[in-house]
């Protein structure tokens, strides 16, 4: 990721960000092939998106972090925006962009996620922490990390990204520096599995709880079963510093590939070797995406400090 200062395009002068059609077969078994059909863009916020490097959406809103590194603007906070709110309201960390340590405040929030019950997991990268905030809470408890930077398998150091399994009450943390994927059980003063990577930046599950994650110094995405230390390069090719990825409800996979622009997608049950097919282009360092339950994609867009939603036509 490379700093930019282009800040926020006026509305009337965003670019057109076009999407084509995607058919994805899902399943042999399934004849009817899923149209993901995006339209241009139209962004659902305006400045309170600051440097924003994570987001999340539950049924009825879209959560994002808002800040990530800036060395002028230090927002500190997470917000929420309802289905058709113009701001944000901030849902964790100071309202007023004030960074801390304590437990109702954040020290660069780089990565977030939202359960359905609108309770958070929020990881605090300089305060070496992963936070659960309960939904309306005023702070946070932590559930992963001691707050002291390190390589031990109780610490981690400036971790970007995170992939919240709620079904076995697990994170898998992208511990950057050490390039290593962590898995910390809820609430455990350990990490249980412990899997290298050179490079590691981005990191989620499938449905089935296998494990992919992307390296931006190889621009590859690696799969591995869950419980397993060994990996298989799934995608070697057509990326450039490829940041967060995420699978939709159908199973198939999202890359921001953050170096060329772009959101780039393979199939459900793509082989190894496979190229993607890219969906939007023209992106600003697209670092994360997201889908709602009408299968909307939103991509954090950090370097036009936007979330921008790409509407799915019916
Ligand atoms: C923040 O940005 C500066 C300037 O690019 C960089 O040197 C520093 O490593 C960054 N810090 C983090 C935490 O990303
Ligand atoms: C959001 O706006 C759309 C289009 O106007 C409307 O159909 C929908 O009911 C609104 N949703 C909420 C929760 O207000
Ligand atoms: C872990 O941290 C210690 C203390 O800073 C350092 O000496 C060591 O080289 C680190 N090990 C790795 C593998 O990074
Ligand atoms: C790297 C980057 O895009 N930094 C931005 C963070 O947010 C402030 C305020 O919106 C911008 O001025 C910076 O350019």
């Amino acid at each position: 990721m490379k700093e930019t200062n282009e800040g926020l395009l006026a509305s009337t002068a965003r670019k057109t960000l076009i999407a084509g059609i995607v058919l994805c077969v899902i399943g042999a078994a399934i004849a009817i092939p899923v149209a993901l059909v995006l339209t241009s863009s139209t962004a659902s916020t305006s400045s309170t998106v600051s440097n924003g490097s994570s987001l999340s959406t539950s049924t009825s809103t879209t959560t994002t972090t808002t800040t990530f590194n800036s060395s002028d603007n230090f927002n500190h906070r997470v917000q929420r925006w309802g289905p058709n709110d113009t701001s944000g309201t901030t849902v964790a960390g100071s309202a007023s962009g004030t960074l801390g340590w304590t437990a109702s405040l954040l020290n660069y929030p780089t990565s977030i996620y939202v359960d359905s019950s609108l309770n958070m997991y929020i990881l605090d990268m300089w305060n070496l922490r992963i936070l659960q905030w309960l939904n309306g809470a005023s702070g946070g408890s932590t559930i992963a990390g001691t707050g002291v930077q390190g390589n031990t398998s109780s610490s981690f150091n400036q971790a970007f990204n995170m992939a919240v399994d709620m079904s076995n009450s697990q994170i898998y943390l992208a511990d950057l520096i050490n390039n290593r994927i962590m898995l910390w059980p809820f609430f455990s003063s350990t990490s249980s599995l412990i899997i290298p990577l050179n490079g590691l930046v981005g990191v989620t599950t499938d449905a089935s709880g296998n494990v992919y994650a992307t390296s931006n110094t190889a621009n590859t995405v690696t799969r591995y079963p869950q419980g397993s230390t060994s990996g298989t390069v799934m995608v070697s090719s057509g990326l450039t510093y490829p940041w967060n990825l995420r699978f939709d409800t159908y199973g198939n996979l999202y890359v921001a590939d953050d170096g060329a622009g772009t959101i780039v997608m393979f199939c459900a049950g793509f082989t190894a070797g496979s190229v993607g097919t890219i969906v939007v282009s023209g992106l600003n360092q697209p670092l994360d995406v997201a889908f709602d339950s009408d299968m909307n994609l939103y991509v954090c867009e950090y370097g036009n400090n936007r979330i921008v939603k790409f509407a799915k036509l019916p």
